[in-house]
């Protein structure tokens, strides 16, 4: 289209719940928003978006977008004001502390939307006194807390060091899904010869990018790792300055290490000892050697296991604190902020509930009940494990609260239904969990119908109560206060309005001189041996609900699901199940039944059934289900994936867009 004086281009970030956080650029014309692009001032997607991105104009305009307050009136809703709305929700807040103390209300915030803004919504409940709050995470925390305990702390080489690898192994990571801007550097890394490999259970469409899979077992990479360990001592190919200068716990790691051999542990990891050997051999003859672990594997109860092992692997071969070595997952995506804003010094420590176990931890909480849920930028009725028991616990509050853009699982179940802004709606920062670059959300468009930011929804709400005075002030006040560590290295927040700003203070290659960040400033290796892998439940299939290239997380409509979602097995165990290819068939197993699509996909494994996360109970996917509700070892993660199943054929016809068992949320 013809630009014209009405057609303008402005600069903003992506906030989705994606380690890519673009940087873009929306186009506006005649005041409507008519495309998004990327924008080409970012040093890392360069002028490049996913899909999933540009067909985000669609989203905003939807027809199902939720545009104006809704009170729950029994089965239906009635649009309300804003000033009734927030009357309401502020009179109810104040029952319900003055009757049973602020910890009867849970505040529960999700991963939609992680902007420095966003703090305050947390700072809001600490001016109550501190209400529930969340411990553990649905996505990370595993490979966070054993990251810490082999470095002290957790800090990922700078996404441009890739540039410096000769190898790079993507380790339980689908960046051709997940990460529009790392396909950029992987080409590029590719195109000056480094070698990719992709080690994961399932076949994903990043092999497009990798020359090389490893297929292990779900869960086993410990013993992967621990093979390669083994035949990387065997062949001395140990950095023996490293181990002795400047780490702690070699000896032990050796002897667990040598514990079994080569072969025992593929014959554990579910490889050939041909993978396990070539694995190590990458490691010592091919550095640098980057490992960037995804968030998958650690979906798992002993993840924290399999992250260390990698650890050890990458020390021990002299590959941790190389450019273009070392092991990298996450970023802070509050590191830039002043995080005393969150208010945690406003009251008492508080009572928090494991979201690995929100459903079952909120039905039990007594002293007081939760009475009131607040759930904004979050959809755990659909996404947190144990989905039927998260439906009956958001379900049967007095209130529940729902700060959100469209009616999906959880916001079905809530009382009073906020409609927020998107981000191309209203004015911020935010930081990323991939890189180092704080970005500028600027306001496109005007919000849809009567949607608000949730910065404005809180600072109206606080109106309402004695603490206005610290709280209500204007935007960009809070937004130097917020951003002071980060504006003190020497920008100012116009500039950061302008573009993205990489902070000068994040290292390019962690840790390659001085101390590590754990006690004895020395990298501490892995001194847990794992135990055999225990006797399977009796059900064939680990189910992989991971993230699909269509949408992320839950982000979808109601109408832009598929009549079942798609389960993808090898031919051999459809055909041993009695299963055709496209047929309808049951995920079961002891604690659901869903209603599936079988596509059969000979690049599986025979003991995985492959499946998109994200598909909402009401639209009869649901898939979590199926999960059980239970934290890892150590970080309070969340495995999902150790979810077992089994697939029954269904007669065709029967399972069409139905759901099987909607459970308490099927309303
Ligand atoms: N398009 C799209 N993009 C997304 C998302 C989305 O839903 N859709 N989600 C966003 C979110 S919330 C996150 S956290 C990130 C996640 O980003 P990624 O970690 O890249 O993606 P996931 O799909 O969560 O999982 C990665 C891989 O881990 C593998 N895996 C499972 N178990 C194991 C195991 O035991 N060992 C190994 N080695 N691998 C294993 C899975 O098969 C999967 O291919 O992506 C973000 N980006
Ligand atoms: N089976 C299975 N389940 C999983 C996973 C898995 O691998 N398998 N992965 C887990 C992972 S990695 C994650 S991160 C969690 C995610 O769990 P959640 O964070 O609970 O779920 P999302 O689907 O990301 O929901 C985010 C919501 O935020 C909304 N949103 C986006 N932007 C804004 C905004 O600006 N303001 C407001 N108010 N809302 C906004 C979106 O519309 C969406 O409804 O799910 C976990 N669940
Ligand atoms: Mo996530």
């Amino acid at each position: 289209m013809r630009a014209t004086e009405n057609t303008r281009s402005i600069v903003t970030t992506c906030t989705r719940d994606c380690p890519s956080c673009c940087g873009l650029l929306a186009v506006v014309e005649e005041g409507r928003l008519t495309a998004i692009k990327g924008n080409p001032a970012h040093p890392l997607n360069k002028g490049g978006c996913c899909g999933k991105m540009k067909a985000y104009v669609r989203r905003v305009y939807s027809p199902e977008r939720v545009t104006s307050p809704m009170l729950r009136m029994g089965d239906t809703w009635r649009a309300i004001g804003w000033g009734e709305a927030l009357d309401l929700w502020a009179d109810r807040i104040k029952a319900f502390a003055a009757e049973s103390g602020p910890e009867s209300i849970l505040h529960y915030q999700g991963y939609g939307e992680r902007t420095a803004l966003t703090m305050l919504n947390e700072r809001f409940f600490a001016h109550l006194g501190g209400v529930t709050g969340l411990a553990g995470s649905l996505c990370s925390g595993t490979a966070y807390a054993a990251m810490a305990q082999d470095f002290g702390v957790r800090v990922s080489h700078d996404p441009l060091d890739h540039l410096n690898s000769r190898t790079i192994i993507l380790w339980g990571r689908n960046p051709a899904v997940t990460q529009f801007n790392m396909t950029r550097i992987l080409a590029e890394a590719r195109k000056r010869g480094a070698d990719i490999w992709l080690v994961d259970p399932a076949a994903t469409e990043s092999l497009t990018l990798c020359s090389r899979h490893i297929q292990p077992r779900p869960g086993a990479d410990v013993h992967l790792a621990l093979g390669a360990a083994r035949a990387a001592l065997e062949n001395g190919w140990v950095d023996q300055a490293f181990v002795s200068e400047r780490a702690t716990g070699f000896e032990a790691f050796r002897r667990i290490a040598m514990e079994a051999t080569v072969e025992e542990r593929a014959a554990l990891a579910g490889v050939s000892p041909a993978d396990v050997r070539a694995l190590a051999g990458a490691m010592w003859h091919a550095k640098p050697a980057a490992i960037l672990l995804g968030w998958g594997m650690h979906r798992h109860v002993d993840a924290h296991l399999g992250v260390r092992a990698v650890d050890a692997l990458s020390a021990m071969t002299g590959n941790v604190g190389l450019p273009g070595g070392g092991v990298s997952q996450g970023f802070e995506e509050y590191g830039p902020y002043d995080q005393s804003a969150w208010g945690f010094d406003l009251h008492p420590p508080r009572r928090r509930l494991l979201m690995a176990r929100i459903g079952r931890e909120i039905l039990d909480a007594t002293d007081p009940p939760i009475r009131m849920i607040v759930t904004s930028a979050a959809n755990p009725v659909c996404m947190a494990p144990d989905s039927g028991v998260v439906a009956e616990a958001f379900g049967s509050r007095e209130f529940a609260v729902h700060l959100g853009h469209f009616l999906d699982d959880t916001a079905r179940l809530a009382d009073l239904f906020l409609p927020c802004a998107t981000y191309l709606e209203e004015d911020d920062v935010v930081a990323a969990y991939g890189h180092n670059y704080l970005g500028p959300v600027n306001k496109a468009v005007e919000p849809v119908g009567e949607c608000r930011p949730q910065f404005d929804i809180y600072q109206d709400l606080a109106g309402r109560f004695p603490f206005a005075g610290d709280y209500v002030r204007p935007r960009d006040e809070w937004l130097r206060a917020l951003c002071k560590p980060f504006l003190d290295k020497g920008f100012t927040l116009e500039e950061l309005r302008r573009g993205p700003q990489r902070d000068p203070d994040a290292p390019m290659a962690p840790w390659a001189e001085g101390p590590f960040a754990t006690p004895d400033g020395r990298f501490r290796f892995l001194d847990e041996a794992p135990s055999r892998p225990v006797a399977d439940p009796g059900l064939p299939l680990w189910l992989l609900t991971i993230g699909s290239a269509e949408h992320l997380c839950s982000e979808l409509t109601l109408a832009e699901h598929a009549p079942l979602p798609t389960a993808r097995i090898h031919p051999e165990t459809g055909t041993a199940l009695g299963l055709a290819d496209g047929s309808p068939a049951l995920l079961h197993n002891a604690q659901a039944d869903v209603a599936v699509l079988v596509t059969f996909d000979a690049a599986q494994r025979r003991d995985v059934c492959l499946c998109a996360r994200g598909g909402w109970l009401a639209a009869g996917h649901g898939l979590n289900r199926l999960a059980p509700a239970r934290a890892s070892t150590l970080g309070s993660g969340t495995p999902y994936y150790e979810t077992r199943v089994t697939l029954r054929p269904l007669p065709p016809g029967s399972a069409q867009g139905q759901p099987v068992d909607r459970g308490p949320s099927g309303n």
